[in-house]
């Protein structure tokens, strides 16, 4: 079931709306001169692929346009910087303006529009690297490539000083749109693109390109060009509506945003780039795919109509952000997976080895680039990998279909998806080959793969796949993919005759199976697959379908007699006469039988995979079956797999990342049966033991200010719950009190920190709570305590009677109330002892006296142990004026602590 992704046939059908509504918006005069120009690049159709040709000479590029690029494809070139830059040997120097003068070491201007028209002849455009927000970096001028004198700040003929933003300094802060906007990127010297006089001078440079027929630009460092700038250019260069643009804005955590811009064209999503490096250069990359897959509804990303993607570029070839040409099989996979998934218009970048990141392109003795050939000087001509240009057939071939028929391996390594009914991809990242009966859309037919076939001019040769019903199988080598698309179909043949009729068909018993097989038959234009017709049993006739000569069945009923027919088909849909029927008797015992196998990780683990064979039958494709953590109980893990036939299972596990337990090279040998468990070593019958789990209630009294609270735990070395944990409720009747429930086996404890779901957190100074079990604990102020916080009772004022708590101190065995009646006499000291309260619900240590106070206000009391030892408050004593006071620690509260008074 495939997802939402917006087709490219919806993406040109936007843009060619948004350059109508522009168009119309001018004839009914309505458009606003001024603001942002609402045209629309032009739009991307089938061939919106790229070939990035960094640092290519115009001579040769205009080559590859003759004899790879047009017949690939492709649908643009991009070219590096075509204007007068900084002399050096460097290949960044052209990032470096110093005049307009179309004279590089590229190739001269001559060159330039001579490329234009031979790369647009063989349908290719030509995209031009607009370096446009600076001029150069040298603080202390120079002379350009093409003999022109500059200074920092003056270009003598086109740009003087007060042409460049004011701030002069090198950009510090990224989070500051002033500061990346108005000051020198990497002491580039940074052109103020609000005015006039330069906005006109950039869209005449970029007009000069438009008469000569270029496709559009790239538009390079235009985060560091105010949006808004950026639009008064953009409303002064000609023909815009029939360009392509894609701009430079480098996506990140900062204030200015990609999406800025797309009122003048695409603009790179990074995101992807990275995303792909996650995957591809990782194991999985199923969840490019899953749900509506990578693109425009993935949070951050560029809407489709609005997206340009890459695998790498550049910069980032060099900074190591994306993958590169350095990381092999895994990079032309993500390359394959970019050209055949419909996200964005794609770049493909093509450039040469390096191992200094500022090393410059092959040079001649005059500093010109020497014109690149496959195989000389570290040129990689990615572009022409056969692989990718084919892919980029495939692009064409597929323009306008959406994705369907989504599959991924088990383990995520590997994944294939239908374009439509027009093409067909699978791609295996994995260390392992896939070998499996796909599903498509693709028509029945021989579709060649043209990942690995060749084409010459309109002729394909080399591997082909036959399609029949939706169906194929094939393998997939480990880093390799196979795709298939129309545009690479087999001629079909005239199809006069129907196919021989299969002979020789035996079935038989195997371990847990019947295997049927027949002798392959013969057609005129090829057998596409075989109709097997299986009656028998209670299920009656089934028919399946196979493209080979063997089929394994695994659904049937014990002691009982199947009988099977087979029948040929070809392409044209001519079915052969059925065979001669072949009959197998099943054996008495079901064939069978399913374990559940417990398995108790290694601590650290946080996933378990059991690799395993049954009985002599193949092991699985390592790392094997993912088990599943079982509930409640820490560390173990469970799979239920099938067992041939009552045959034990040989099994080893692993944590998916190349942590095995294979019981020290034996392997675990696990008997047939329900249930077995694997613990240290030992493998015994049965389930593991659960341990007994209580609940326990925590209360927390929140700091002041916090509106929620949340306990964020582990239970022993459990997992911790995932930030900021499960939320708690407030205690009814207890304001900044919280309460959450808990589970935990007997004698376990529980770590615990709270916070309040926004950032702030309690936990113990660094600590953590520990949390023992028990039916409740509270969390106040630090300590934890046994029980339940108490609903604080409104203090009565005194009247009769003092009834009085006092909690003794280290060292205290007994404790005593000297204590005075209002203005009344002293007790004699010691004065009067307190009687120790047997059971209190915060805790043990509390003493009790209930004190006669008559039409007293208050009574004052200190407290002593009888044996010289003194808390009279500090000097101050203690003067109480309610009914029932507690002293704990110097801190006097007006409830009772012990939960006795009734
Ligand atoms: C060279 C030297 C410098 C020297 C300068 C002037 O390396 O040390 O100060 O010359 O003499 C390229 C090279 C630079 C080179 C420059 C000029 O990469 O090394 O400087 O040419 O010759 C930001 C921009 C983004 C830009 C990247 C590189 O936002 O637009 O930096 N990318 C484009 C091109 C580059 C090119 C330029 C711009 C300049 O693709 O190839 O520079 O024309 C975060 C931010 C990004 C920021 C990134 C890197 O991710 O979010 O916005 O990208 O950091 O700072």
């Amino acid at each position: 079931m495939h997802g939402s992704v917006t087709t490219e046939a919806q993406r040109s059908l936007r843009r060619l709306l948004a350059v109508l509504a522009a168009a119309s918006l001018l004839v009914t005069g309505l458009f606003a001169t001024g603001g942002a120009s609402p045209a629309q690049a032009a739009a991307a159709g089938p061939k919106d692929t790229i070939a990035v040709l960094f640092s290519y000479t115009w001579n040769q590029i205009a080559k590859e346009c003759e004899s790879t690029l047009g017949p690939a494809g492709y649908g643009y070139v991009q070219t590096s910087p075509p204007q007068e830059h900084v002399r050096g040997s460097q290949w960044w120097t052209y990032y470096q303006p110093v005049s307009y003068k179309l004279e590089t070491r590229m190739g001269t201007e001559a060159e330039f529009t001579s490329m234009v028209q031979r790369c647009k002849d063989a349908g290719v455009g030509v995209i031009v690297d607009a370096v446009i927000n600076h001029m150069s970096g040298k603080s202390e001028g120079g002379t350009g490539w093409a003999g022109t004198p500059f200074q920092h700040y003056d270009y003598p003929g086109l740009y003087s000083s007060s042409d460049f933003h004011n701030c002069r300094k090198d950009i510090t802060n990224y989070q500051d749109r002033y500061d990346v906007q108005n000051c020198n990127l990497v002491n580039l010297s940074d052109l103020d693109t609000s005015s006039d006089h330069v906005q006109q001078t950039i869209a005449d440079y970029l007009n000069r390109f438009v008469d000569m027929g270029v496709a559009g630009f790239r538009i390079d460092a235009v985060k560091h060009i105010a949006a808004q700038d950026m639009a008064g250019i953009w409303n002064r260069v000609r023909k815009k509506d029939s360009l392509y643009v894609v701009q430079e804005v480098i996506r990140a955590n900062e204030p200015v945003q990609p999406e800025e811009y797309i009122s003048i064209g695409d603009v790179h999503e990074f995101g992807f780039a990275r995303k792909l490096k996650e995957a591809f250069g990782g194991s999985r990359i199923d969840w490019l795919i899953s749900g509506a897959g990578i693109g425009g509804s993935w949070e951050g990303f560029l809407k489709q109509e609005d997206a340009a993607v890459f695998v790498d570029n550049h910069d980032t070839e060099r900074n190591q952000e994306t993958l590169s040409y350095k990381d092999g099989k895994s990079y032309d996979l993500a390359q394959a997976f970019t050209l055949a998934w419909p996200y964005g218009s794609p770049s493909v970048h093509s450039g040469y080895a390096f191992s200094d990141k500022d090393a410059g392109p092959a040079l001649d003795g005059q500093g010109r680039v020497i014109d690149p050939a496959p195989g000389q000087n570290g040129w990689t001509f990615k572009h022409a990998q056969n692989d990718i240009q084919n892919m980029v057939g495939f692009r064409v071939a597929t323009y306008g279909t959406a994705v369907a028929n989504q599959w991924s391996s088990p383990d995520g390594s590997a994944m294939a998806f239908s374009r439509g009914d027009k093409g067909f991809i699978a791609l295996n990242n994995g260390n392992g080959q896939v070998q499996r009966e796909f599903t498509t859309s693709l028509p029945d037919g021989k579709y060649y793969n043209v990942i690995t076939a060749k084409r010459t001019g309109g002729t394909w040769s080399g591997d082909t796949v036959t399609v029949a019903g939706g169906k194929f199988t094939a393998t997939v080598s480990a880093k390799t993919a196979l795709a298939l698309h129309a545009g690479a179909k087999v001629e079909s043949c005239v199809d006069v005759s129907a196919p021989s009729t299969p002979a020789a068909v035996s079935a038989k018993v195997d371990g847990g199976s019947l295997a049927v097989s027949w002798q392959a038959s013969s057609d005129d234009c090829g057998v596409s697959g075989y109709d097997v017709v299986r009656t028998g049993g209670s299920g009656g006739a089934v028919t399946k379908t196979v493209t080979g000569t063997t089929l394994t069945d695994k659904t049937f009923s014990a002691a009982t007699a199947y009988t099977y027919t087979v029948t040929a088909r070809d392409a044209s849909g001519k079915s052969s006469a059925a065979s001669a029927p072949a009959t197998v008797t099943t054996p008495e015992a079901p064939v069978v039988t399913g374990t559940s196998v417990y398995y108790k990780a290694p601590s650290g683990w946080s996933k378990a995979y059991m690799h395993y064979r049954s009985g002599t039958g193949a092991w699985t494709t390592a790392p094997g079956t993912e088990m599943a953590p079982v509930a409640g109980l820490a560390g173990w893990f469970s799979a239920t797999v099938d067992a041939a036939d009552g045959a034990a299972l040989t099994a080893a596990f692993n944590n998916g990342g190349g942590t095995w337990d294979n019981n020290g090279d034996k392997n675990y040998a696990i008997p047939a049966g329900p249930e077995w468990s694997v613990s240290e070593r030992k493998v015994v019958a049965g389930t593991p033991d659960k341990p007994v789990v209580t609940g326990s209630s925590v209360y927390y009294q929140a700091p002041a200010g916090w509106t929620k609270a949340y306990l964020h735990y582990r239970v022993g070395t459990a997992a911790w719950t995932t930030a900021p944990g499960v939320e708690m409720t407030p205690v009814e009747g207890i304001p900044g009190w919280f309460k959450a429930s808990i589970e935990a086996p007997a004698g376990t404890a529980t770590t615990a920190a709270f916070n309040n779901g926004a950032g702030a957190w309690d936990n113990n100074g660094g600590n953590n709570y520990a949390i023992p079990t028990g039916p409740a604990w509270s969390v106040s102020g630090g300590s934890v305590n046994a029980g339940a916080p108490q609903k604080p009772v409104a203090p009565k004022p005194l009247a009769g009677k003092l009834d009085l708590f006092y909690k003794t101190g280290p060292g205290w065995s007994t404790a005593n109330a000297h204590y005075q009646v209002g203005a009344g006499a002293w007790t004699a000291a010691p004065g009067i002892a307190m009687a120790a309260v047997s059971s209190c619900v915060s805790g043990n240590g509390w003493y009790r006296l209930t004190i006669d106070s008559g039409t007293a206000a208050n009574v004052t009391v200190a407290f002593n142990n009888g044996a010289g030892a003194w808390d009279n408050n500090g000097g101050k004593n203690y003067t109480f004026t309610t009914d029932v006071a507690a002293v704990s620690a110097g801190k006097v509260t007006t409830a009772d602590p012990c939960g006795v008074i009734s």
